[in-house]
């Protein structure tokens, strides 16, 4: 018998972005008590951080709403296809008045540390604050993009220009200052040519005096095609929510596109071309994930819609070596993130815009003045990193974490993840990551795949409320068993061809050190299929304990 705790919550949530919010919500309604740490200064996640200017989605913004606040989505008028930053932070932020979550949630708080309670089946929870909590259940809603990466160039702090991380873009809600920034006529630097990157290098073009272009890989970009949604049409999306959200649960990727065809097999050249000509003009990832699946299978496939897109950066950039430099060459359109673009090629037409390739001449130092590659100094005004996140798992990262016995996190995913369903991982009982590693729902449209998810997870708690469950468990085996099946899935891609992206992370020690995927890639109606199996077997792979039930 285990012994009775002196519980805070039933629930502690790490986290009150979309996915966070969402889970207090609905596990308050069945009767939880509920409470969550955040470590920002409101709920929103990405959306209130990001404020980079050009900050946008590449997802459609009708697909990208909580489906379950029809009052909402029915007075919310989209302006564009593709809603920008403060636009979703004041949509996400309605809906965390209309579910009412901000009394439940403390901000500007971090967890530092977690510890499970053997004897108890609880968590003890204690913030950077000193603070502590204790409760039965413990949910990491961190993001997936939420923690930062700043390289380590020598002098960084030396730099007596501006600096800015494109996550942590001043505004005076989360206490980063609240001055407008203005490129007009400086010299500015930005390194990075991300999702983020592109976004931003295609904004600070259009004012600033000289922009440099610190790249060192360049990625594959396609045209966005934003334009504004009409009050027609959007009466028209306002009608067919159910059905935008039901087509896009039934995708690999949780959009609105899929594929069209299996394969290009039989195909002819002219038929490829006409093809993928209409897609480029359309607008969001159709051409990523509209046309023949099996260009994530087949080289010769890929080769078909990497040509295209190479021949079209060599279209739209002028200067054959710089859109050489443009061009990927070490990995297949589409294998990494595709960032979407408004002109972003034409830029580096632009007289005062400058291609750096750092791989060629790589960055050496920051000085006072700027940044010193290997064969240049570049005066600067201003220095912006867009060099992406610890993804994932930066956040589960940043806090200890202690399962039975005191097993930390990092000894537990030593050589990578390790988990059931990307939910649970052994010997950390009633803790549960939600968009985590190997998670179906994190290499998706994040809404509509979170909101799954969220539903599946909170089932789970009604289950164990009406059975009294005090403590949940993945199982070994399944862990085992889950985690092989992500990496013969990914096995059977290319993708495993392309290990310098987001989707991988660095594990091991000295020689044993590689990449290790971080993402599901089944796809999602896969992923969901297996989490209702699992359900109807009885949560098949979990063990659980309640007083009145036997294992
Ligand atoms: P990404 O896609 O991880 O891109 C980060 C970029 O920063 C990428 O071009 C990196 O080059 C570059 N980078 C990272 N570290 C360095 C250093 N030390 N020096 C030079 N360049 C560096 O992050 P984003 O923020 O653009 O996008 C992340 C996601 O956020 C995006 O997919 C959206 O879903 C939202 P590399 O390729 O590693 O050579």
């Amino acid at each position: 018998m285990a012994k009775k705790p002196d519980l805070d919550f039933d629930v502690i949530i790490i986290g009150a972005g979309i996915t966070g919010m969402y889970t207090l919500y609905r596990l308050r309604e069945m009767g939880y008590s509920v409470h969550a740490f955040e470590k920002n200064a409101d709920v929103g996640g990405t959306w209130t951080m990001n404020r980079y200017p050009g900050c946008k989605l590449d997802s459609e913004s009708y697909t990208y709403p909580y489906s379950f606040l029809p009052d909402l989505l029915q007075e919310w008028d989209w302006k564009t296809e593709f809603a920008t930053q403060p636009e979703l932070n004041e949509f996400f932020s309605k809906a965390a008045d209309r579910m009412d979550v901000r009394k439940d949630v403390t901000f500007n708080t971090q967890v530092m540390k977690s510890v499970f309670n053997d004897e108890e089946n609880s968590w003890t929870v204690e913030l950077d604050n000193a603070e502590v909590f204790k409760s039965r259940f413990l949910l990491t809603a961190v993001g997936a993009l939420s923690h930062p990466n700043m390289p380590k160039y020598p002098g960084m702090d030396l730099f007596r220009g501006e600096t800015y991380h494109t996550y942590y873009w001043p505004h005076e809600r989360n206490g980063f200052g609240g001055q407008k920034v203005d490129f007009a006529g400086k010299r500015v630097g930005v390194i990075g040519t991300g999702a983020t990157g592109v976004q931003v290098i295609q904004e600070v073009a259009k004012t600033a005096g000289e922009l440099f272009v610190f790249q060192r890989h360049p990625n594959w970009c396609a045209p966005l095609c934003d334009k504004p949604i009409e009050p027609e049409r959007m009466a028209q999306i306002k009608a067919n929510y159910p059905d935008i959200f039901a087509k896009c649960e039934a995708t690999n990727s949780g959009f609105q596109h899929d594929f069209m065809f299996e394969t290009a097999e039989g195909t002819t050249a002219e038929e490829r071309e006409a093809l993928f000509e209409e897609l480029y003009n359309q607008s969001g990832y159709a051409i990523w994930v509209g046309h023949y699946a099996d260009m994530f299978t087949d080289p010769k496939v890929n080769g078909y819609i990497s040509d295209f897109i190479a021949r079209k950066i060599r279209e739209r950039v002028k200067d054959p070596k710089v859109a050489e430099k443009l061009i990927p060459k070490d990995h297949g359109f589409g294998l990494k993130r595709v960032p979407m673009e408004t002109k972003y090629y034409e830029a580096y037409n632009q007289p005062n815009v400058h291609l750096v390739d750092i791989l060629e001449d790589p960055i050496q130092r920051m000085t006072p003045h700027g940044i010193e590659t290997e064969h240049t100094k570049y005066d600067l005004d201003m220095i912006i990193y867009a060099t992406g996140f610890d993804a994932i798992i930066g956040g589960i990262k940043q806090m200890d974490i202690r399962g039975i016995g005191g097993k930390t996190m990092k000894e537990s995913w030593a050589s990578g993840p390790f988990t059931y369903l990307g939910l649970q991982i052994p010997e950390f009982p009633n803790l549960f990551t939600l968009i985590g590693a190997h998670n179906g729902a994190t290499f998706c449209n994040i809404p509509r795949c979170s909101e799954a998810q969220v539903n599946w997870v909170t089932d789970l708690f009604q289950y164990m409320k009406e059975h009294a469950v005090e403590r949940i468990e993945a199982t070994e085996v399944a862990a085992e068993e889950w985690t092989q099946h992500v990496y013969d899935v990914a096995n059977q891609t290319l993708l495993t061809t392309a290990t310098n992206s987001w989707f991988w992370g660095e594990f091991g020690e000295g020689a044993k050190r590689g990449h290790k995927l971080l993402v599901y890639n089944g796809g999602n109606p896969a992923y969901r299929a297996k989490v209702e199996e699992v359900k109807a077997k009885g949560y098949e792979g979990f063990t659980m304990r309640a007083p009145a039930m036997a294992e």
